[in-house]
């Protein structure tokens, strides 16, 4: 059962697609404070799951979070935002419920952190709708909670390929060059991104024509190597004279205006740029339609980023930045000075009180931004998505983004913003993994090999052995950083083989990604989701269900040579080096240390089950379906999960 209360006046955020009619009488379970403020008291053995794209673990006790989206490129154990709000939790216990706070600004979660004892939720103002779902267990719980947000994106299969990205790629020999080592390598490719460097000046909707002088060509050249081109859509508009969007967008008010009504001004990689206004349907629209530009030379994928929105600074806070140097500069400075200062310079890069100097225009009424700052990025992803829906009512495009709100499930899906090359990155991936198809997000994953410092090559190894398994599954990196493409390391081959097996489990990675699509359930779980009465499974943070055939538990530290696992019951270990050559080995139920060198990938089967399995091939236009083995239980069987055209 879904119940709704309501509280105030909330902002539509359109999260929800079913309407539920508003609920007259108290929010069980909760203490109200009548000021946006929730709070539940928890049992010693209650579990917290959710919170989509959080820190920590699964179960999310014994912390506190914020949903306030933020471009955050450290990712640490008290980082409190990241880029996205998820804000759906189910709480397992003597009473299990599932709830989400529909609010579209800032939103705090106190999860046993000031007391064990307590959970307490509080919304900036006392303006939002609370669901409380109820079923029979959790995968209920969350079956239900999809129906009422709405059917997850799905992109086209080719999305599921590998792909090759690094911030830097700066012209078109650099993206030649990738294509061709990849080949040289034998190893399979399915996409490259091209990052902001394409762009004239990082001005969107523009390809720098000394660089890239004829970008349909080299689409239309690489499409027939099997190649996709994947393009960066940036949020910030460059304010230059001249230049159409900009221009566009300024005569016919798409841009987020200030308090006096001006178009706001912030700056971000193309300097000083303006906000299209993505709440607003008619903004929406015309960025939206922007995308051909690019989709016009071939292009069929994107990613949009900066879309918190990200504001490196404003020019009145950098001024006065500017003014206090200049005070201090002729003074002698003191301590406390100095640390004043360099807290101010830091204090430029998303700073609070700029959310509060912009507004955008919600039916002609100006609503302030950081009364809806969590439903910005989902709302630029949503500009392109239903302006492709119409351009290409046929296709299906790539869309995934930085920034997300519950119900940007629907529009495409997100990767989990800029890790770094830290082994401890390997599992706070994995972790968000079952809270993000909690709240809708199947098309997922992280940057592989990690997007910031410098990645190795056993990290990368092991990192594609997690990865391998996510329906996202692209290596980026950071400009600066090391090179992580797979031709840049000394075992070339034993990496190349963790994307052939990559390539033999596409048919049923995408088979199983569509089946939580149209059951509205989850393509990675908690262990404890399958085996609620097991007490040893509720605690295990490392492993999770893939579908109903298998478990993953990969290695996230240096140096290992094995790990300890979990099973819930008797299951079939795989030892895998390459498609064609591994080992399998009935354990029983119970906790067991599992060996794997470096160069084997690791993973479960289920009881009685078995996965279907293709040669590799080189891109995914030339996978067969031709299944070669059924891995696993001799017994076991498995039904592909058709394709459904939407
Ligand atoms: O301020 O476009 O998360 O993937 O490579 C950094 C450059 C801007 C952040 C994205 C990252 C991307 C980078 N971007």
């Amino acid at each position: 059962m879904i119940q709704r209360y309501r509280y105030g006046n909330p902002f539509p955020t359109e999260a929800t697609v079913e309407q539920i009619a508003i609920s007259e009488g108290t929010l069980p379970f909760f203490e109200t404070d009548g000021k946006g403020g929730f709070s539940y008291s928890l049992k010693e053995d209650d579990i917290v799951y959710g919170l989509g794209e959080q820190v920590r673990g699964i179960n999310k006790r014994g912390w506190h979070y914020v949903s306030w989206n933020f471009d955050n490129p450290h990712h640490q154990e008290d980082t409190l935002s990241l880029y996205g709000a998820h804000n759906f939790l189910i709480v397992h216990g003597e009473v299990t419920f599932g709830v989400f706070f529909d609010y579209a600004g800032k939103l705090e979660f106190d999860i046993g952190y000031t007391r064990r004892s307590l959970m307490r939720v509080r919304a900036q103002k006392n303006d939002l709708d609370v669901y409380l779902i109820t079923g029979e267990n959790e995968k209920e719980i969350v079956r239900r909670f999809r129906h009422l947000i709405g059917r997850s994106y799905i992109p086209p299969f080719w999305a599921f390929g590998y792909g090759q990205s690094r911030w830097g790629y700066k012209n078109e020999a650099d993206i030649r060059e990738v294509v061709s080592e990849y080949q040289k390598a034998g190893i399979p490719l399915d996409s490259v991104y091209m990052d902001i460097d394409y762009m004239e000046n990082y001005k969107d909707f523009t390809v720098d024509a000394g660089r890239f002088p004829n970008l349909g060509d080299l689409v239309s050249e690489l499409s027939r190597q099997g190649v996709h081109l994947v393009p960066i859509i940036d949020a910030g508009v460059k304010i230059e004279e001249g230049y159409e969007v900009y221009e566009e967008g300024v005569k016919n008010n798409h841009f987020c205006k200030n308090a006096a009504g001006e178009d706001f001004v912030g700056a971000v990689w193309p300097g000083r740029v303006h906000f299209p206004d993505f709440l607003n349907p008619k903004a929406r629209e015309w960025f939206g339609e922007k995308y051909s530009v690019l989709t016009k030379l071939g292009i069929d994928g994107f990613w949009n980023d900066m879309n918190e929105p990200a504001i490196f600074y404003t020019e009145d806070r950098f001024a006065d930045t500017l003014t206090k140097l200049e005070e201090l500069s002729t003074k002698n400075v003191g301590i406390n000075e100095y640390f004043a200062f360099t807290g101010m310079v830091a204090g430029l890069n998303g700073n609070a009180g700029d959310y509060e100097k912009f507004y955008h225009n919600v039916n002609g009424k100006p609503v302030k931004h950081s009364e809806v700052h969590n439903l910005y990025g989902m709302n630029m992803t949503r500009a392109a998505y239903e302006a492709l829906r119409k351009l290409a009512p046929h296709k299906r495009t790539l869309f995934f983004s930085r920034s997300s709100y519950i119900g940007a499930h629907r529009y495409g899906g997100i990767w989990q913003g800029d890790n770094k090359s830290w082994w401890s990155h390997i599992l706070q991936s994995m972790q968000q993994l079952p809270a993000l198809n909690m709240a809708g997000f199947l098309f997922v994953g992280c940057d592989v090999g990690g997007f910031g410092s410098d990645t190795t090559e056993d990290l990368m190894i092991r990192w594609l052995q997690y990865s391998l398994f996510t329906p996202l599954f692209r290596n980026h990196s950071s400009n600066g950083t090391r090179r992580q493409e797979l031709y840049c390391f000394e075992n070339i081959k034993a990496l190349g083989d963790m994307i052939q097996i990559r390539y033999s489990l596409i048919p049923y990675l995408y088979s199983e990604f569509l089946k939580a699509v149209y059951e509205d359930s989850m393509m990675f779980r908690p262990l404890a989701f399958d085996f609620p009465e097991d007490k040893l499974a509720a605690s295990v943070e490392d492993q999770l269900f893939l579908g109903d055939e298998l478990i993953i538990a990969p290695i996230y530290q240096q140096n290992a040579v094995g790990r300890y696992v979990y099973l819930p019951e008797e299951m079939m270990l795989v030892r895998m080096r390459r498609y064609n050559d591994y080992d399998t080995e009935v354990l029983p139920k119970g906790h067991h240390y599992v060996s794997s060198k470096l160069s084997e990938l690791v993973f479960f089967l289920r009881k009685g089950r078995a996965i279907p399995m293709v040669a590799p091939a080189l891109n995914t236009s030339l996978l067969t379906s031709e299944i070669t083995t059924m891995l696993g239980y001799p017994e076991g069987t498995y039904s592909l999960y058709e394709e459904k055209l939407q």
